[in-house]
């Protein structure tokens, strides 16, 4: 058979074996491989049965991703499951592991449906801006009704071997070995002499179906603001409904077609490879060993060291927290279960996983009762002596070959690596508050940091379920230091007359959930102010900072948290309301300044936030700060988030061209001076016609 595909015997029953490693992906041979051995299969009057398994770590992670925005050649996947389907002998899958997107539809194609326990099958073509494109919107339905099929279509989430056979999605889950089961299933089925069964030929009951797709509408425009692929899933389900086989198939291909050439698309799959992409570092090799962590420990139980322990154990890791006195350490535990406990109100997570992770979760009030944790993270107040002084303290308490992690957000990791014997085992671990929420830690490497620890920290964002991007040293790293540049512009707008709710809405229309000024007042206008005071006594700015938002702290308006900030808040609401107030104190400034206001369009507020954002994101380039492009779009998805349907601000400056963006900024440059000038490498990739794309692949690491 073509390579991809294995063909075999084994009595009456032929076994066509998916093995295409990594993940059995459904590229071009395999579906030629697929339909020379159906046919020969067919063509054997031996043979009454066919079983199709997968090798390796499963079934099939469904069509190859890469083949996407390229002509695909014949045989397409729904032809050669069509095939499977009209087969006289009966087919029956065999499912370990993933059967994801077309490979769960191929499943469906089958006949029947057997799985083991470690079965996951789901269609997340959603979450790649598609919709599953071989007749899943049309089988998924029949087989197990229209609200878990609109479920699982429209949100892209899989299932797992028990909930699978719950649904009607597998007809079994057997113990032991899958492949001698799923013959004896063929064997069972022979028996039977039947006519194969075709999901095609069953129906869909429609009771209640225009509320459910209604739900599902709404369901789908909250989960996924903003995105279109979404509502296209939900509409060609419906057509299970609406049209007859064949023709809902057609049109499902006609959609598939139409989203797979969208630019939302053509974003969601450049995120999916740029999150494996982060992974791959300079200096460490894919191979490397990494350090066992059965362990961890989190020195303080503020926001973040509480956020940072739960994140932990939600990964399945023990964890200890150790705060200086018992009662601030209860007080931070008794957070952390009331934290659960919200969570198994609104019903995103049961009382049982609930328990599970507090018994992962304990305290301790001395550094003998951490010091054989395999990894330690700090996480208090962001003061460098205070900093270095845990390291030392750490460094004489903790076992040889732990790793010693910060989560500072700017200071320097050098320094406090300095202040060990170790260095090479200390690196930073910044995690986005709130950090049991945020997916986004930026690892920071210090110049002594070892390869494995590196390479350990990457897998352990993963572990956890976190989107770990390597990122080195400055003030503010990536995220943060892209922030001040765009921050500042829309500060500096106010000045020259613009209002926090235009820009905020110019923002939020541009697909951010907030704008900066909701932002500032969600995180809280005095820390800011912390942060810039710290920041001007490091490095005095060479040029006027705007200080709008610094009058605002010192006037304690900071916020949602005192209720005035940028806006307004009424007790317990957390909608701003513009406040006059603060535009007089705005129009104030301006004339304090002598800036005679003017009219500022949407477009320039849009252009003025976001080029300098990608501008500074290319000098971030420039520096080594960040080791590619995608890295930084990951860092603005998943820590500020950057609207998914764009793909990150270096995605989007592609789309937009590094001419035209080049151009803006030198416009800017001329009339707002030296925050806004152009960096090098944007200079170079407009003038060479480059994209950032392509001094990526000139780039990559291998
Ligand atoms: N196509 C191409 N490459 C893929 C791939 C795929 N579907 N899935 C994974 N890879 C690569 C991945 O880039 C990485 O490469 C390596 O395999 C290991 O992946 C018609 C149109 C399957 C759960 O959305 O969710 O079917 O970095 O590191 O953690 O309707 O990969 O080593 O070079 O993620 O064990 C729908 C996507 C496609 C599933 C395995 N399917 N994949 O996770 O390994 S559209 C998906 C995953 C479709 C049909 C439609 C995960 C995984 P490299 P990995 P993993």
């Amino acid at each position: 058979m073509g390579e991809g595909v294995q063909y075999e015997t084994q009595g009456a029953i032929a076994v066509i074996t998916l093995n295409n490693p990594p993940v059995n992906a459904l590229g071009h041979a395999v579906r030629r491989g697929l339909l020379e051995s159906l046919e020969k299969a067919v063509a054997d009057d031996g043979t009454k049965a066919v079983v199709l398994i997968g090798s390796g770590r499963g079934f099939s992670g469904g069509a190859d991703i890469r083949e996407f925005g390229k002509p695909r050649p014949e045989p397409l996947l729904s032809e050669v499951i069509g095939r499977i389907e009209a087969s006289p002998k009966p087919v029956i899958a065999a499912v370990h592991g993933m059967a994801l997107g077309g490979g769960c539809e191929l499943a469906l194609g089958c006949h029947h449906r057997v799985a083991d326990a470690s079965a996951q099958m789901g269609l997340p073509e959603v979450k790649l801006g598609l919709i599953p494109g071989a007749g899943g919107t049309q089988r998924l339905p029949r087989l197990i009704g229209l609200k878990p099929a609109l479920d699982m279509i429209a949100s892209g989430d899989q299932v797992g071997a028990a909930r699978a056979k719950q649904l009607g999605l597998v007809e079994e889950v057997v113990d032991g070995d899958l492949r001698a089961a799923a013959l004896d299933f063929a064997n069972q089925v022979i028996a039977r002499a039947e006519t194969p069964p075709r999901i095609r030929d069953m129906t869909v009951d429609a009771s209640g179906a225009e509320d459910v797709l209604d739900q599902a509408r709404t369901n789908a425009a909250r989960r996924m603001r903003g995105l279109t692929a979404p509502q296209y899933c939900i509409d060609s389900v419906a057509n299970a409904i609406k049209l007859p086989f064949d023709e809902a198939l057609e049109k499902e291909r006609g959609f598939f077609a139409e989203l797979e050439g969208s630019d939302q698309s053509a974003a969601l799959r450049h995120l999916f490879f740029a999150e494996r992409e982060a992974h791959r570092i300079p200096g460490v090799a894919k191979d490397t060993t990494t350090r066992p962590i059965d362990k961890a420990a989190v020195i303080g139980c503020g926001t973040m060291g509480r956020g940072i322990a739960m994140s932990l154990a939600n990964g399945g890791i023990p964890v200890t927290v150790l705060e200086v006195d018992q009662s601030t350490l209860n007080a931070g535990l008794d957070m952390i279960d009331k934290t659960y406990a919200g969570s198994v109100s609104r019903g995103s997570l049961t009382e049982d996983a609930r328990n599970a992770r507090m018994a992962l979760i304990s305290g301790a009030a001395s550094l003998t009762d951490i010091a054989d944790a395999d990894i330690v993270i700090e996480a208090v107040f962001e003061d460098m002596d205070l900093k270095k002084d845990i390291f030392t303290k750490l460094d004489q308490a903790i076992k040889q070959g732990a790793i010693l992690a910060t989560n500072t957000s700017s200071l320097d990791i050098n320094e406090i690596a300095a202040a060990t014997k170790r260095p090479e085992d200390v690196i930073g671990t910044h995690f986005f508050s709130p950090a049991n929420v945020m997916k986004l830690i930026e690892n920071v490497r210090g110049t002594m940091t070892a390869a494995d620890v590196i390479a350990t920290v990457m897998k352990l964002s993963r572990d956890i379920g976190k989107v770990g991007v390597m990122v080195g040293v400055c003030d503010g790293f990536v995220g943060n230091r892209m922030l001040y540049a765009y921050r500042e512009q829309a500060e500096f707008l106010l000045e020259e007359g613009a209002l926090p709710h235009q820009v905020d809405k110019v923002i939020t229309d541009f697909g951010f959930p907030m704008g900066p000024f909701a932002m500032g007042d969600l995180a809280g206008l005095d820390v800011g102010y912390m942060v810039r005071q710290h920041q001007r006594k490091m490095n005095p700015p060479a040029y006027r900072e705007p200080y709008i938002g610094d009058r605002l702290a010192e006037m304690g308006r900071h916020g949602q948290k005192t209720q005035k900030g940028w806006y307004l808040y009424e007790a317990g609401s957390r909608t701003p309301v513009p406040d006059p107030e603060i535009e007089e104190l705005i129009v104030g400034v301006s004339k304090e300044l002598g800036i005679a206001r003017r009219d500022i369009t949407d477009q320039e507020i849009l252009e003025r936030c976001v080029y300098p954002l990608i501008n500074e994101g290319a000098k971030i380039l420039e520096e080594g700060i960040a080791i590619r492009p995608s890295d930084i779009d990951l860092v603005w998805i998943y820590g500020y988030g950057f609207p998914r349907g764009r793909g990150g601000p270096m995605f989007h400056a592609d789309a937009v061209g590094t001419k035209t963006i080049y151009e803006a900024m030198a416009r800017l440059f001329e009339a707002h001076g030296a925050l806004l000038r152009p960096a090098t490498l944007l200079k170079e990739l407009a003038k060479s016609g480059k994209s950032f794309a392509d001094f990526q692949k000139e780039a990559t690491v291998r």
